[in-house]
């Protein structure tokens, strides 16, 4: 939700157009029959689970993917009507609720169902099938076959759809993928009627492998704007458009003198007299503290983050003074400069989808369209 005043100046901007591109670029770069899934998991990787579901719903995506039964019921309770997937598990306990609120969950066990009472109204469910991924569905052809009795003893269930999901999609070597996209394909022989939605592609897979989008993809990472690989960014059939942006203010300036030390540890110190200046961001907004010496963009200019960051502020060496509430950009463009989520996630030797992630409730989302 949009805040309605903030006296910090640290916020993230969301740039929703850049999704719903991303997402219309994708359909173009796709057989128009092909359905998106948007994936809205985790508050929609940090970017806002609500506003991101609009967008996506704005410009045709089908259905929305969350990860837990909490996520699906909290956007029903802000007036989203679109199908919901549950792609984790859910407790047998959430099935009632699950009908009654049109949410389709994940299944992969049989016993699921001997927990369940009888339903209010039907249920869908779609039935995941783990081809290679290793955590969650169903591992052999005789348990699916199983389930799927299961399923057709009740009238209160329906199979919407069957899913697998790739450990390798974003990789260049695609053995493993291509011994997965098999697997599955075995395991569909045994649906006596062909579920309403098949679907296994991840941003990864809906990019680079026509083969494997059968009736929909589940669009997550690069709906954001975000490669899921290096080496996905290199085959990208269109470009993709980064939606979150990261600003601050200088909220202090001063002038050391060499041999002045800077924060915790007192790490850092001057090496001449240096312009410092505070900025009012820290590890408690998920700028974490492995991005000491990470850039800062600051009239345009790269500047670097020195000594420890703390739960709330860190600091920054200036090239010269600058006026207090002077804008700093922490990730997106100033002037010709630029600083990318995956810059972010390189200095801190981890993958993209981790950046937004990890930005806390304390930064305000704003949303800009
Ligand atoms: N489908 C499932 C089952 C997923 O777990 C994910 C992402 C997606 C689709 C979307 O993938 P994409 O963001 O690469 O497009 N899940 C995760 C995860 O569990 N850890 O990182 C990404």
């Amino acid at each position: 939700m949009q805040p309605t005043n903030f006296y910090r100046p640290t916020f993230a901007k969301i740039d929703l157009n850049e999704i719903k591109m991303n997402i219309l670029n994708l359909k173009k770069h796709m057989n128009e029959s092909i359905q998106v899934i948007a994936v809205v998991k985790a508050n929609g990787y940090g970017h806002g689970d609500f506003e991101v579901s609009k967008a996506a719903l704005q410009v045709g995506a089908s259905m929305l993917a969350v990860a837990t039964p909490d996520e699906a019921i909290r956007l029903r309770v802000l007036g989203i009507e679109s199908p919901i997937l549950v792609l984790g598990a859910s407790p047998p306990t959430f099935a009632v609720l699950a009908s009654e609120h049109d949410i389709t969950v994940t299944v992969f066990q049989q016993d699921w169902f001997l927990h369940i009472p009888t339903l209010p109204k039907k249920l869908n469910v779609h039935i995941k099938i783990d081809t290679g991924m290793g955590r969650l569905g169903v591992t052999t052809e005789s348990e699916l076959r199983c389930l799927i009795q299961t399923i057709h003893q009740r009238s209160d269930v329906l199979i919407d759809g069957v899913f697998t999901h790739f450990a390798t999609a974003d990789e260049e070597n695609t053995e493993q993928f291509t011994s997965q996209l098999t697997k599955f394909k075995t395991f569909l022989k045994h649906f006596p009627e062909r579920p309403r939605c098949i679907h296994t592609a991840n941003s990864a897979a809906a990019l680079m492998q026509k083969d494997s989008l059968f009736d929909a993809v589940r669009f997550g990472i690069s709906m954001y704007g975000l490669s899921p690989s290096a080496h996905v960014s290199n085959e990208l059939p269109f470009p993709l458009g980064q939606a979150m942006t990261l600003h601050t203010e200088v909220v202090f300036v001063k002038k050391v003198t060499a041999g002045t030390t800077i924060s915790y540890g007192a790490t850092y110190t001057a090496e001449n007299d240096e312009w410092i200046a505070t900025l009012p961001i820290g590890y408690a907004d998920g700028m974490l503290r492995k991005l000491s010496g990470q850039a800062v963009l600051i009239q345009g200019k790269r500047m670097p983050i020195i000594g420890r960051i703390c739960m709330d502020q860190c600091m920054v060496r200036l090239n010269g003074q600058v006026p207090i509430g002077e804008p700093v950009v922490l990730i997106g463009r100033q002037g010709s400069e630029q600083i990318t989520i995956e810059e972010w996630a390189q200095k801190i030797q981890t993958i993209s989808y981790e950046i937004p992630c990890v930005l806390t409730n304390r930064v305000p989302r704003i949303y800009t369209s």
